[in-house]
């Protein structure tokens, strides 16, 4: 049996005397000996970041103790704080403070009678692994490609969905003929192809390269690509772009999506032979298309100028479409049942598709509009692809301080800090020390797209509580949470088994594709009425299951892995 070396401590006020004491305790030898009812980042935390631990139910328990795994030692002692009431968690907790400890090692939280924590690291660039598995996450989503087993593992798989002769609906104004459509990522747990809810998330991985262009480099995905010379990165968002430009119809008009009539049941990419079909045509498509059309002509023009340059034409083209044609609103048509990305008001996709066309172009005519908006923002859950874009709009223009009227960017500037405030304060007193009251449908992603705006205004103005924010909203994504899961497939002690993934119920692997971010609690839980049973009277914070039936609170999604690898990037960049 392991022992472990006591250190008794004495506390007078906040500070600890450390007297040796003989005290042998056991180490947890299975995992079954850990205790979910602390609640922490079961991946770890940054040497000189914030740390916290959440104890739940803690009752009669007054300290909790850092133990260093590796010397069977106490390394820190600490007080709880008082117990407080959680209503959003359904949970009376304490709080257990150990930012003090910055040496670099491997630890569990001991507390007395509840036992031990998940182990979890210290250390510079903690969050290194997860950033690379949430962009691999995308490699495993790709369309049309088998996934061999030198880079899939045991993921590995045989293609599906060429989508080379898709055929046209009725909606998309075209009658005869087929389409070639190849590549792109499936959209999340289904194997549909969105073009709204492609070119968001693309949007914000962009930005990560925007920012942080040394993130990655070539080889560092271990992608069918890498060895090319290429950044492997980039390598892996063209993947998604390359099949967006496929979706453009030839008077410029972007089509709504390449869909199945009917999501397809728990079967492999290889076995889903619905036919396809290429649906719609919308305004909403087209402005989105044109924003990352117009971004990656930015990102690749120094990797790929032709490439560039055929994005960009792409772009202007479909922005031009989309003037001419201004409330093509998609619905789906009676016989398509799949994801319909609902939106009627496009005004923020004029900002953004604006906003990138002006940056690729310095074209004054796209300045109009961001000139006369009234740049306030409030934080809204719920349909990130349809409220955020706005935000979209604002992150790419304020990197660009110099090409952009002064007014403008002081709006902007203004209204991204004055958001970031209020975030910054509800953060430090919400339940579970993140910046969201609301659980919707994607709750996780609403948690990060939030953590991004924390991250813009920590770029505009590096104050300490904007980067504590973010590390806390990432803490709660990666396990300090009411359900004790770190919400992304392969990462940490305890993780979602049971993805909403078609691919992951239907192969033959236990474990769930890695590096996928599941939804999260979702306090409309749209698909009990399907028969998905959640705890009972959960609070909105419990509201989620690790069931695979459960699309409204356990599936993934590019919107969700999007913000995440942003966020985990900022983090890995600035974090010390
Ligand atoms: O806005 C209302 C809110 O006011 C109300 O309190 C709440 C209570 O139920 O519902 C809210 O609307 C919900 C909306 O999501 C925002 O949370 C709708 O009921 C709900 O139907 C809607 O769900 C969307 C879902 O598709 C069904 O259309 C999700 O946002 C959206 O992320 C999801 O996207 C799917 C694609 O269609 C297909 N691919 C997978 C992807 C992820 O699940
Ligand atoms: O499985 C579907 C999932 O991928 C979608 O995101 C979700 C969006 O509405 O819908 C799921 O399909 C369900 C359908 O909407 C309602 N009937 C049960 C389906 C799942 O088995």
């Amino acid at each position: 049996m392991h022992t472990l070396k006591m250190l008794c401590c004495i506390v007078f006020g906040t500070s600890l005397l450390f007297v040796s004491c003989k005290n042998p305790l056991p180490l947890p030898l299975t995992e079954q000996a850990y205790n979910d009812q602390i609640r922490l980042n079961q991946i770890g935390y940054y040497p000189e970041s914030s740390k916290k631990a959440v104890v739940v139910d803690t009752s009669g328990y007054t300290y909790f103790h850092i133990v260093d795994i590796n010397k069977s030692e106490v390394i820190f002692t600490g007080k709880l704080s008082e117990p407080q009431q959680w209503d959003l968690a359904g949970e009376k907790v304490r709080i257990a403070d150990f930012s003090e400890v910055t040496k670099t090692g491997t630890y569990y939280i001991l507390i007395d009678d509840i036992g031990y924590s998940y182990p979890f690291e210290i250390k510079p660039n903690v969050l290194r692994d997860a950033l690379v598995g949430s962009v691999k996450g995308l490699y495993y989503q790709r369309a049309g490609l088998a996934l061999e087993e030198q880079y899939a593992g045991q993921w590995n798989r045989a293609a599906g969905h060429p989508d080379d002769e898709v055929l046209y609906h009725p909606s998309s104004d075209r009658t005869t003929g087929v389409r070639s459509s190849p590549k792109g990522w499936y959209d999340a747990g289904d194997y549909n192809k969105y073009v709204v809810n492609g070119s968001f998330p693309l949007g914000q991985l962009l930005l990560v390269h925007d920012q942080y262009p040394n993130t990655f480099k070539d080889g560092d995905l271990d992608i069918p690509e890498s060895g090319n010379k290429r950044n492997d990165y980039l390598d892996e968002l063209r993947y998604e772009m390359d099949w967006l430009l496929t979706m453009q119809d030839d008077d410029g008009g972007l089509f709504f999506k390449l869909t199945a009539k009917n999501f397809e049941g728990y079967v492999l990419p290889k076995d889903a032979e619905s036919p396809r079909y290429i649906v719609g045509k919308s305004t909403a498509a087209s402005l989105d298309f044109a924003a990352v059309a117009a971004q990656a002509y930015r990102i690749y023009k120094n990797e790929d100028a032709d490439y560039a340059k055929k994005c960009l034409a792409a772009g202007k083209k479909a922005y031009q479409w989309a003037v001419e044609n201004p409330t093509r609103v998609f619905k789906n048509p009676e016989d398509i049942r799949t994801g319909e990305y609902g939106d009627n008001d496009f005004s923020q996709e004029w900002l953004w598709a604006n906003a990138e066309l002006y940056l690729a172009t310095q074209d004054t005519t796209y300045l109009e509009m961001l000139v006369k908006e009234n740049w306030s923002f409030s934080y809204k859950t719920g349909d990130g692809w349809a409220s955020f874009m706005r935000f979209s709009a604002a992150f790419s223009l304020l990197e660009h301080e110099d090409t952009i009227p002064e007014n403008l960017y002081k709006n902007l500037r203004n209204g991204i800090l004055k958001l970031s405030d209020e975030l910054a304060i509800t953060t430090k007193t919400n339940d579970y020390f993140q910046p969201i009251s609301d659980f919707q449908w994607g709750s996780n992603s609403d948690v990060l797209n939030a953590a991004l705006v924390l991250a813009q205004a920590y770029r505009l103005e590096p104050k300490a509580e904007y980067l504590r924010s973010v590390q806390y909203a990432m803490d709660y994504i990666l396990g300090k949470n009411a359900v004790g899961y770190s919400y992304l497939t392969g990462f940490g002690d305890r993780t979602p088994m049971h993805i909403h993934h078609r691919q992951s119920a239907s192969d033959t692997v236990d474990a769930p594709v890695p590096g996928l971010l599941s939804g999260g609690p979702n306090n409309g839980k749209q698909d009990a009425a399907s028969g998905v049973v959640y705890p009972e009277n959960a609070p909105p914070m419990k509201s989620w299951t690790d069931h695979v039936d459960s699309y409204a609170s356990n599936e993934i999604c590019l919107n969700w892995n999007a913000p995440l690898t942003y966020v985990l990037a900022f983090l890995e960049a600035e974090s010390k």
